[in-house]
């Protein structure tokens, strides 16, 4: 039977409430920037949002409503120029303080550390949000807390596809069977599954509706003690078996 040794945490929606008031916000501020009349607005972005990865989603929004004749490399550099610019207002959000950690997120962080499990981040996001994420929320020195933070463009196919959590799993150098990943939308569980690990999801304003089956557990959030809802060491030992 396996021993549970690692979690393995999402970031958007997961670690952080990010994406509405955070990487919407940063996108329209980009593209305000660059003299763009395009604005995503909540219902939008929702909808996009079933495309992971900033730069794969601005493509899918070209290709959707704004369709160009060229697909030359001239749109490649306009869509990583755009996306620079909109990482760069997402760090500012971030740095500002503006996003703060989901609740419970870090309580079991330090929980987890106090039991000597390891801890690892599978996100699709750039990983300059993570660096400033945890600092602005955790201080610098969290980013020493995670044996791997395996994000963005490290893998060639994002989520739902499993690159991104097999590359957290081989450079922790443990199964899947061993550990546990934290998610929070139906791309992000495809994605833990498909690398073979059970799966809790915590679900928010954007993933409410999704399909999460074959998710160990799907609750509002990580909870508080004495709360409705606390996830801990405990009973994630409980229901991973
Ligand atoms: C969510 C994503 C990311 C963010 C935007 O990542 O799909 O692409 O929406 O971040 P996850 P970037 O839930 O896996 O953390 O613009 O940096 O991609
Ligand atoms: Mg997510």
């Amino acid at each position: 039977m396996p021993t549970l040794k690692a979690l393995i945490f999402d970031v958007d929606g997961t670690l952080s409430d990010t994406e509405r008031d955070g990487h919407r916000v940063a996108f329209n501020q980009a593209f305000r920037d660059m003299g763009l009349n395009w604005h995503w607005d909540v219902e939008t972005y929702g909808e996009l949002l079933e495309v992971t990865g900033g730069k794969e989603r601005i493509r899918h929004f070209i290709e959707r409503y704004q369709p160009v004749s060229d697909k030359s490399e001239e749109l490649e550099r306009f869509i990583l120029e755009l996306h620079k610019t909109k990482t760069r207002y997402f760090v500012g959000l971030l740095n500002s303080g503006a996003i703060p950690l989901r609740p419970g997120v870090e309580r079991l962080l330090n929980e987890a550390r106090a039991e000597g499990l390891r801890l690892a981040i599978a996100t699709t996001t750039t990983a300059e949000n993570i660096t400033a994420l945890l600092t602005a929320t955790l201080g610098k020195s969290s980013i020493g807390w995670f044996d791997v933070i395996a994000a963005g463009d490290v893998v060639p196919n994002k989520k739902p596809a499993p690159d991104i959590y097999i590359y957290a799993l081989q450079h922790m150098g443990l199964d899947a069977s061993e550990c546990i990943a934290i998610e929070d939308s139906e791309n992000g569980l495809a994605s833990a599954l498909g690398a073979g690990l059970k799966t809790i999801v915590t679900i928010n304003a954007y993933t409410r509706q999704q399909n999460f089956n074959g998710a160990l557990a799907v609750l509002e959030h990580l909870g508080q003690p004495g709360g409705e809802t606390c996830v801990d060491v405990s009973m994630i030992r409980r229901i991973f078996g």
